[in-house]
């Protein structure tokens, strides 16, 4: 129990879900289809067919699900906020309707003493903006900051920290490059301009929200250390080439205004003159997503740059993910060997693991602790890490896999949405007393 002790005053220690994996009531309340939605009623691209449809039915059991986060005593919330609540048809005027969902959430939020840190884009972009591009279209930037407007203009009375975008590595890479994800489509390198679109979307929000008083700005990326899968030059530069696709794409541009240089060749034609600028517009933090390490061998495929190799020396999750703890303080210490001081204040926005224990899950408890215990290490190297969001706080709709991958430090019965809270919830909130 000794893992949250030791901390910096102040380490704010949170969790984390996203509407789609939760909120349900899909069609509710003037709620307009998003990509999620018609990706995943396509027969085949989920496992089971599983759709978000009714999810945790969170948004008819926000009162419940509030009284288990202050019941677990964190100090943040974690949520995103379904763009097709707030625009139906991705622009135009707000509907009133999904905007008072999330003011009645920051509330109940702010009554039981929990920060609510809301992130804007977490995948679920609305169909209509899909159907004119969606993130291909350089277009699609400026909804985003209008969006962002519009909900900070809301709630920002009362929310104080915003993340623009989840991951934009995975919506970029599964949704638009491989198609695994929502929107489906599997252009392979043509799909770098989502990239782009996202992070000037992401500095055009930066600015709106500031002119609607946000006081603190974070974007979350999804972070991995790269290993190399020898000493061998051949698997090196595929290691370092990977590194660029999946970290420095994103942290680049937003930390240090410039793109890794390979990348900056094949992204020169959809980046205009003043982009870099809008997205380096400083933030107050970044929001870093870790779950595990990427081993990176030497292409073997013509159409790739490089290779993932296995990583199976470590214990695997129920997602056949290796459990790699060490990882997150490499990552910590490398960020701030990379950066410098243009690294900001980091926050883990994510960090979690699948299991299917049911609610006896001691697995995650020695999960969420050597975790924990990394982060420590990385504090007393040096990086300024000021808190730590667990993913998540109920077992929810996990994307392409549907229902069959549990996150949550409460188990919710998909049959009869009973929250149940497993013995990691247990421990954590021990912890956190
Ligand atoms: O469930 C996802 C989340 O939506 C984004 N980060 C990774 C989680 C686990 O796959």
């Amino acid at each position: 129990m000794g893992s949250l002790t030791g901390f910096p005053d102040g380490f704010e220690v949170g969790v984390s879900t996203a509407a789609y994996q939760i909120e349900g009531a899909a069609a509710e309340d003037g709620r307009g289809p998003s990509i999620w939605d018609t990706f995943a009623h396509t027969p085949g691209k989920t496992l089971g067919g599983d759709t978000g449809d009714v999810a945790c039915d969170h948004y008819h059991r926000m009162g419940e699900d509030l009284g288990l986060m202050a019941g677990l005593g964190v100090a943040a919330y974690r949520f995103s906020i379904a763009w097709p609540r707030i625009q139906p048809d991705g622009s135009g005027e707000p509907h009133r309707l999904g905007l008072d969902f999330y003011d009645r959430l920051v509330d109940g939020l702010l009554e039981r003493g929990i920060a609510a840190v809301p992130t804007l884009f977490h995948w679920d972009l609305p169909q209509a903006l899909e159907d004119q591009g969606g993130w291909l279209s350089r277009e699609t930037s400026f909804r985003f900051a209008e969006y962002a407007g519009i909900v900070a203009d809301r709630l920002g009375d009362r929310v104080s920290r915003w993340i623009t975008l989840n991951e934009p590595i995975v919506h970029m890479a599964q949704g638009y490059a491989f198609g695994s994800h929502a929107p489906g489509q599997a252009l392979g390198f043509e799909a770098l301009p989502v990239a782009h679109h996202q992070l000037l979307g992401h500095g055009l929000a930066v600015a709106a929200l500031r002119a609607h008083g946000a006081a603190q700005v974070m974007i979350t990326n999804n972070c991995t250390p790269v290993w190399p899968a020898s000493g061998d030059e051949a698997d090196q530069a595929a290691a370092m080439i990977y590194d660029g696709f999946h970290n420095r794409l994103f942290n680049d541009p937003v930390l240090l205004g410039k793109y890794p240089d390979f990348l900056g060749a094949m992204l020169e034609p959809v980046v205009h003159d003043g982009d870099l600028a809008i997205i380096r517009t400083p933030i107050d933090a970044l929001g870093v997503n870790y779950y595990n390490p990427t081993r990176v061998g030497a292409p073997t495929q013509e159409d790739l740059p490089f290779d993932m190799r296995a990583i199976d020396e470590f214990p695997l999750t129920a997602f056949g993910w290796p459990v790699v703890p060490d990882g997150l303080h490499e990552l910590l210490t490398g960020l701030k060997a990379t950066y410098g001081d243009d690294l900001p204040p980091v926050y883990i926005t994510e960090n979690g693991c699948s299991t299917d224990e049911g609610t006896k899950d001691q697995f995650r408890i020695d999960y969420l602790d050597k975790h924990l215990g990394a982060v420590k290490r990385a504090i007393a190297d040096g990086v300024d890490v000021r808190g730590y969001y667990v993913w998540s706080l109920l077992d929810n709709f996990e994307w392409a896999e549907g229902y069959s991958q549990r996150f949550g430090l409460v188990h919710v019965d998909f049959e009869t949405q009973e929250r149940t809270p497993k013995d990691s919830y247990h421990w954590l909130a021990a912890a956190l007393r």
